[in-house]
């Protein structure tokens, strides 16, 4: 991966330079890592119950707007045109598709909507119908989020006057092992990208994808590369490789569940205030590694039985999990209740 400033057409310069500071340098990243598995899921506790209900957990539903034929080279992605995996390209949804999924989300207990689709970047006019979908999502009474690939000039400012509250963008790993995972675009982009949601007033979204093959300094350099955002993202997925035969990254050896967890642990650690959320990967994960997971700070899932083109666990599956635990789901409408009254 390159560290200079990229050579694209001047839309892709940013709007706003992210602020890159070192408040975790990686080897302090890499000591929480190494830390006895107990000592650390009992600082990451104390942390999360310093900033939240560690019992409640936000509910987010992910729909894909625009399925495959992507352009780009992700090396774990199913919607990647040049990959055999079986996903077809599809034409954006209509928006009545997307409120009758939007509203079946809330009617199942969702408070947040993100639309996703396998786009490098939006054309001018596929954004007048994602601001669309966002305005009338958001009339639902759902937060909205959308992940669409890089953005260029005014895009986030478009976004953001639609009513978009969150703009996912992932750094996906470390830089050092970024290269080995993507080539059509590089690190830079995706801070640019971030640099311009920022600058926007929409909040972040952004997190990783572990199991990829990286080391555990790696992981940690994606925890710390996230954790030197200035401010850290509001969101934070942490993303278990879902192996999609005919993909690059298929065919791996599995991370070992209880590092997952570890990146858990750290990123809630570094990033107090995050969601963090336990994103794809959680059918293969079984019940016990999802609870650690919640024990080590994770408090919001993607739910409902899809991702974007992979499976997730059932509703009644997930229900019965949190009812297991004793967890509860976030209210946004108590929140709203709550905000006005610490301002008044
Ligand atoms: N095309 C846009 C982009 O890449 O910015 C938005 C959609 S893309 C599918 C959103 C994110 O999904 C990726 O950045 C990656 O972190 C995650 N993702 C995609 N395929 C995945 C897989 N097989 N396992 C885990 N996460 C995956
Ligand atoms: C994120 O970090 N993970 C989600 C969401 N943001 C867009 C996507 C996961 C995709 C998993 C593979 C698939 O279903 O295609
Ligand atoms: Fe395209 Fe996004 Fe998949 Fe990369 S992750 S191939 S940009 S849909």
């Amino acid at each position: 991966m390159s560290s200079q400033p990229s050579s694209q057409p001047i839309a892709f310069q940013p709007a706003v330079e992210p602020v890159i500071a070192t408040t975790w340098p990686v080897a302090e990243v890499l000591a929480l890592f190494n830390l006895p598995f107990n000592d650390l899921l009992f600082r990451a506790q104390q942390v999360h119950r310093q900033h939240f209900d560690a019992t409640e957990v936000e509910l987010a539903t992910l729909l894909s707007i625009k399925t495959g034929g992507c352009p780009e080279d992700c090396g774990y992605c199913p919607q990647a045109a040049r990959y055999d995996t079986g996903v077809t390209a599809q034409k954006i949804l209509p928006l009545a598709t997307v409120l009758e999924a939007a509203r079946e989300a809330k009617a199942h207990g969702a408070t947040r909507f993100c639309m996703g689709a396998a786009w490098r970047e939006p054309k001018d006019r596929d954004l007048e119908q994602v601001e669309e979908m966002v305005r009338e999502v958001k009339a639902l009474g759902l937060e909205t989020c959308a992940t669409l690939g890089m953005l260029g000039v005014g895009q986030a400012e478009r976004l953001k006057d639609a009513g978009l509250d969150y703009y996912n963008h992932n750094l996906d790993t470390a830089p050092e092992f970024y290269a080995n995972v993507i080539s059509t675009r590089d690190y830079q982009h995706r801070l640019d990208t971030l640099g311009r949601v920022r600058g926007a007033g929409i909040k972040v979204c952004c997190g990783g994808i572990v199991g990829m093959g990286e080391s555990r300094l790696q992981r940690a350099g994606l925890v710390a590369q996230l954790a030197n955002l200035d401010p850290y993202p509001e969101s934070v997925p942490v993303n278990h490789l879902v192996q999609v035969e005919g993909t690059p990254l298929h065919g791996l050896d599995p991370l070992d569940p209880l590092e997952f967890v570890r990146t858990v642990a750290v990123a809630r650690i570094t990033m107090p205030k995050a969601r963090v959320r336990l994103s794809a990967g959680r059918r293969q994960m079984g019940e016990a590694v999802q609870a650690l997971c919640f024990l080590a700070g994770a408090n919001s899932i993607f739910y409902g039985d899809k991702l974007l083109t992979t499976g997730n666990p059932e509703v009644d599956e997930d229900q019965a999990l949190l009812a297991k635990l004793g967890m509860h789901t976030r209210n946004t409408a108590i929140d709203a209740r709550c905000d006005v009254t610490e301002e008044s």
